[in-house]
């Protein structure tokens, strides 16, 4: 395996950074998590946007231009000879000393890590997940905003942890006021009488590039839609839920809270788009080896 780190290809025990980066202090830093599928590279322009848009947010200054980046992750999979994989761009402050100031870290790292993906269970798109709400609330975002895609992701780890000790896959998180917001690492759907909502980007989530490609087909299909706050009384009593993510794709939840979602199976409209959407990234995409 060959590790974009800095201007070089490097194999994993070479491929380091140093103990006074930020991104490793402070978390101070942006990342993204994004496929590869048959050979394309899916939705490659909006993840490296929201990258920058990410960057931008922490006043971080990407020190290539997004042309060239672009260039940097599809020569980072065909040296490691992929097709099907899943990419890690990160991006972090760079050195500095033990201070916070982030004007001591003069130049920021980039490092992409190109692995061969691994995919969730097929059991649980058959029969779908059951998810729990975790006391966690998703960060504020007049403190954190959970738009940033940032390193310090210990807000996640936390409800992820919460999850894992109640024996759940995936872990429901609500928002300071109490609104559902998303998953640990997913976005939330649900679907009642052939109508889809979705939390609003306003109410505290990371947009997620799954999230909005969903959107884009359920009304391509002439599904009504709405982005919307709600609270779990209206997840509870849905007909379907599903959760989105670079890793999961389009994922069935069946069980909330020990609330049966519907008859308890992922429903038709959940895998009509589950269907849609591994068509979409099996067709589309930037293609790696030209
Ligand atoms: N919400 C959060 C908080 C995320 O971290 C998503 C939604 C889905 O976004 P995309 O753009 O992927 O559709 C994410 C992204 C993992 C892992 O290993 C998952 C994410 C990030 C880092 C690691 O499961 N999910």
């Amino acid at each position: 395996m060959l590790i974009y780190i800095d201007g070089e290809f490097l194999p994993p025990a070479e491929a380091k950074v140093s103990v006074f980066d930020h991104g490793l202090l402070y978390g101070d830093g942006v990342f993204e998590g994004i496929r590869s599928y048959n050979g394309r590279v899916f939705k490659l322009d909006e993840h490296l946007e929201r990258l920058y848009d990410s960057a931008k947010s922490i006043m971080l200054q990407i020190p290539m231009p997004i042309a060239t980046l672009k260039e940097t992750v599809l020569e980072t999979l065909r040296r490691n000879h992929l097709r099907e994989a899943y990419i890690r761009l990160i991006v972090t402050r760079g050195v500095g000393d033990l201070g916070l100031d982030p004007d001591k870290c003069p130049s920021p790292s980039i490092i992409i890590i190109a692995d061969k993906i691994t995919l969730y269970p097929q059991k649980f798109y058959e029969e779908g997940l059951a998810i729990v709400t975790t006391s966690i609330r998703r960060n504020y975002p007049e403190a954190i905003n959970p738009r940033i895609k940032s390193l310090n992701y210990l807000n996640n780890i936390l409800a992820k942890i919460e999850g894992k000790q109640a024996g759940a896959v995936e872990v429901l998180m609500l928002n300071a006021d109490g609104y559902v917001a998303e998953c640990s690492g997913d976005n939330i759907f649900w679907v009642k009488k052939e109508l889809l909502v979705t939390p609003p980007g306003h109410i505290g989530i990371l947009e997620g590039v799954t999230r909005n490609s969903v959107i884009e087909l359920a009304r391509q299909a002439g599904m009504r839609i709405e982005e919307r706050v709600f609270t779990r009384h209206e997840l509870y009593i849905a007909d379907e839920c599903f959760l989105t993510g670079t890793a999961a794709e389009v994922i069935p939840v069946v069980k909330i809270d020990k609330r049966v979602i519907g008859d308890g199976c992922p429903g038709a409209v959940t895998q009509k788009l589950i269907a849609a959407f591994r068509h979409l990234a099996n067709n589309t995409g930037t293609p790696i080896y030209a």
